[in-house]
């Protein structure tokens, strides 16, 4: 079996870390995933998209074909954990289940969904967006994403922008494509300028 399994050193959270999350509504953890493991899942991601899935079970959602899709297009596929052993040892690792608890003050956390990235040079920036609004089912409607880049990156290559304390504002509805945006929003004007692969994680209560 072509799988590694993800290794981790736990992450001792501080008071003040955990205050800052409450506050700002995020938190950067700096090298949380080995540089080989994060090299390993995102070996996986060229396969995937090309349809080469592991388990023989499909994603639930795929984003990007290729040969018929534009190749400029940021790629996402949602729940590829079914697909893939070594993406399933991240998704379903314990450890983030228990960060995402202890950052958020639950009793424990389950994963919602997954979503793999691939934003290539150019893409356009995904729409601005808060994640309950897709994930509109959730009693009590509470959520946390964990975003982890799998390459170097930089903010000129597409990585997350978040609004300080967002988490504290209401629901807004989504405006545009999501994938492709027409409209740029001041200060979301980068494009990538190299492949970039990230994964990002929904959980709840
Ligand atoms: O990386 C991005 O630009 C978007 C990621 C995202 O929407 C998410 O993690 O929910």
């Amino acid at each position: 079996m072509n799988c590694l399994s993800m290794s981790y050193q736990p992450v001792n959270l501080s008071q003040e870390q955990i205050q800052q999350f409450q506050e700002d509504g995020f938190l950067i953890v700096e090298n949380f995933l080995p540089t080989e493991f994060s090299q390993k899942l995102a070996s996986r991601m060229a396969p995937l998209f090309q349809g080469e899935f592991e388990t023989g079970i499909y994603p639930d959602e795929w984003y990007w074909r290729e040969g018929l899709s534009l190749p400029d297009i940021t790629r996402e596929m949602c729940n590829a954990w079914k697909c893939d052993r070594t993406v399933a040892s991240l998704v379903l690792s314990a450890e983030i289940g228990r960060l995402t608890a202890t950052l958020a003050g639950w009793d424990g956390a389950r994963i919602g969904q997954d979503s793999l990235w691939m934003k290539p040079p150019g893409a356009q920036a995904i729409a601005m967006h808060q994640d309950g609004a897709y994930i509109d089912y959730l009693s009590p409607a509470q959520m946390m994403t964990c975003w982890i880049a799998l390459d170097r990156a930089t903010v000129a290559d597409g990585t997350l922008v978040y609004v300080k304390g967002s988490h504290k504002w209401p629901l807004a509805d989504v405006k545009g494509e999501f994938h492709a945006p027409k409209k740029i929003i001041a200060g979301r004007c980068f494009r990538p300028q190299k492949m970039l692969a990230l994964t990002s994680l929904n959980l709840s209560l």
